[in-house]
């Protein structure tokens, strides 16, 4: 039995709310969700299991075809956010053409927010709703004893869609979410070329990207992860995953947690045994302003992180309230006085046009941000997400007038632009002061220097530049 898991190559875009130019840079990240569906599935005999990153290694649609044709794998999986979801489709239907007995299964953000209409998709045999480890696991040990399996034993598996021997449309009950994340077997990094993978702001030529938790209780309204249920690894399991890749000569680490440092007792735990290890690795994390003091902060710096993804969003407290961010315009202030106290790197994600944004409010984030001097900064628009609470929030206030995304899950249409629904400003008007915030950023002299200071060689100088001239040229 012979499975492939494929990220597309990125033809489509649908306009992301992010800056532009840094969304296009060459910047290719492991898609760690698939790299951990992969794993789970490797302990069982007889199944082989393939992942072909496209953007990774360049492979264009004509290369997959043949690949395809030629490999005729039993089940093709794809993990698919709706913004990736024409791309899904594209070799989706490479997969109809050139190797028609394939089952194609969709798991991820999309099909788990729309598992109706993505099974509705001609494209698509089966879709995966929310973690996938377990659930596809037994769907494939399943297909791996005959042929298809009956519609009475396909019934049994929680958290799959299909369509039944009858052509009805069957979403089973969901699955309970992964309690003990421990258990999990590391995500399946070897069957992918992790020289391939870069970042442009990595201090290495190495590092490697983990995920030590899963799931968020905070409720920020245009987060996808809004009071997910938390659950994190243990700091041991964590050290088992790094003493590995340190073994292997890599010593930087991007740990991609929506917020590292949710539990105090673990963050300080895990940086002791960081220390007490003394692997000589560096890290950066993401965290909120609220869950870091100086005693935390002091830890993390003498365990080697060397950087911080801040969700600042806004410097106005009426729309860090609007958002139901949960912070005070202090906290921001207090994180990063403490974080450049430390020396550590402190990156700014912000973002303008929500929905009852004015210019003062906007000139309130400027302001803050000439105050709190982060290391680097990125600036969004403000963006209702698929069913989030803020999209639902907007049709019912009337500013969204019809569910865009529902239509679009059902139609996935090339045109489709992401809105933006500001009241007081259009689109242009917000594209322009995006750029011209990021812009005034990243050419202050205290930045180019900096910059300029933590260049590690000649291919990432040049691809700093080639960021820098998008930057300021666009
Ligand atoms: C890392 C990351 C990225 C990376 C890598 C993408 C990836 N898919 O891994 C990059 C930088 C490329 C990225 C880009 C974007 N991202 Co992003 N990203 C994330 C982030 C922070 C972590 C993803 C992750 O590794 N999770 C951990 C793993 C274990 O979970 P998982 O990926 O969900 O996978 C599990 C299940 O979903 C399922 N599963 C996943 N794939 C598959 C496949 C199969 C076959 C099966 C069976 C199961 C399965 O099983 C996995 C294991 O349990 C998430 C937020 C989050 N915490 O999840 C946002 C998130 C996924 N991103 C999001 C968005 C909006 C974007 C961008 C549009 C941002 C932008 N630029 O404006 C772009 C879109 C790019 C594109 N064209 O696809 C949204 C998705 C919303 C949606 N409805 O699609 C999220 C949820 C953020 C949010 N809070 O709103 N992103």
């Amino acid at each position: 039995m012979k499975i492939i898991f494929i990220i597309p190559p990125n033809t489509h875009y649908i306009e992301p709310y992010s800056f532009v130019k840094a969304d296009k840079s060459n910047t290719v990240r492991p898609y760690l969700g698939l790299l951990y569906v992969a794993a789970a599935l490797r302990n069982d005999l007889g199944i082989s299991v393939r992942i072909i990153d496209s953007n990774a290694e360049g492979l264009t649609l004509e290369k997959l075809k043949k690949i395809i044709a030629r490999e005729a794998p039993d089940i093709v999986g794809f993990s698919v956010l709706t913004f990736n979801l024409l791309n899904c489709m594209e070799v989706s239907r490479l997969i109809r053409e050139h190797s028609p007995a394939t089952k194609i299964c969709y798991g991820g953000w999309h099909p788990t927010l729309y598992p109706r209409e993505t099974l509705e998709l001609e494209c698509v045999d089966f879709i995966v709703i929310g973690e996938g480890e377990i659930t596809f696991k037994e769907l494939a040990l399943a297909y791996n004893r005959g042929k298809r399996p009956a519609d009475k034993e396909l019934s049994k598996i929680k958290g799959i869609g299909y369509r039944t021997a009858e052509g009805k449309l069957q979403i089973n009950p969901h699955r309970e979410v992964i309690g003990e994340l421990d258990e999990m077997p590391f995500p399946a990094y070897d069957l992918v070329d992790v020289g391939k993978y870069s970042n442009l702001l990595a201090c290495t030529n190495n590092s490697v990207t983990i995920m030590t938790s899963r799931g968020c209780p905070q409720g920020c309204i245009f987060c996808d992860m809004r009071r997910t249920p938390y659950r994190f690894r243990s700091p041991g399991n964590i050290m088992d995953e790094i003493k590995f890749w340190v073994g292997k000569g890599v010593h930087e680490f991007f740990i991609q947690d929506d917020n590292f440092t949710i539990n105090r007792k673990r963050t300080i735990e895990f940086c002791t045994l960081l220390i007490e290890a003394d692997l000589g690795i560096k890290y950066k994390i993401s965290s909120r302003v609220d869950y870091l003091d100086e005693e935390v902060m002091r830890y993390l710096k003498k365990s080697g992180c060397y950087r911080i993804y801040f969700g600042v969003e806004s410097g106005s407290q009426r729309i860090l309230n609007y958002l139901e961010k949960g912070i005070k315009v202090d906290h921001i202030r207090d994180a990063f006085r403490i974080a450049e106290k430390y020396g550590i790197d402190r990156c700014a994600y912000i973002m303008i046009g929500c929905p009852t944004e004015t210019k003062e409010d906007i000139e309130l984030t400027i302001r803050l941000i000439k105050e709190i001097r982060p290391d680097h900064l990125h600036c969004s628009i403000c963006t209702p997400m698929p069913m989030t609470y803020l999209y639902h929030k907007l049709m019912s206030d009337g500013l969204i007038t019809h569910d865009y995304w529902l239509e679009f899950a059902g139609r996935p249409d090339p045109s489709f632009k992401t809105p933006f629904i500001s009241r007081f400003f259009s689109p242009e008007e917000l594209r322009k002061m995006q750029n011209s915030i990021q812009r005034e950023f990243y050419m202050s002299p205290r930045i180019i220097l900096r910059e300029i200071g933590k260049t590690r060689n000649a291919r990432q100088f040049l691809a700093k530049a080639k960021m820098a001239i998008d930057v300021i040229f666009r």
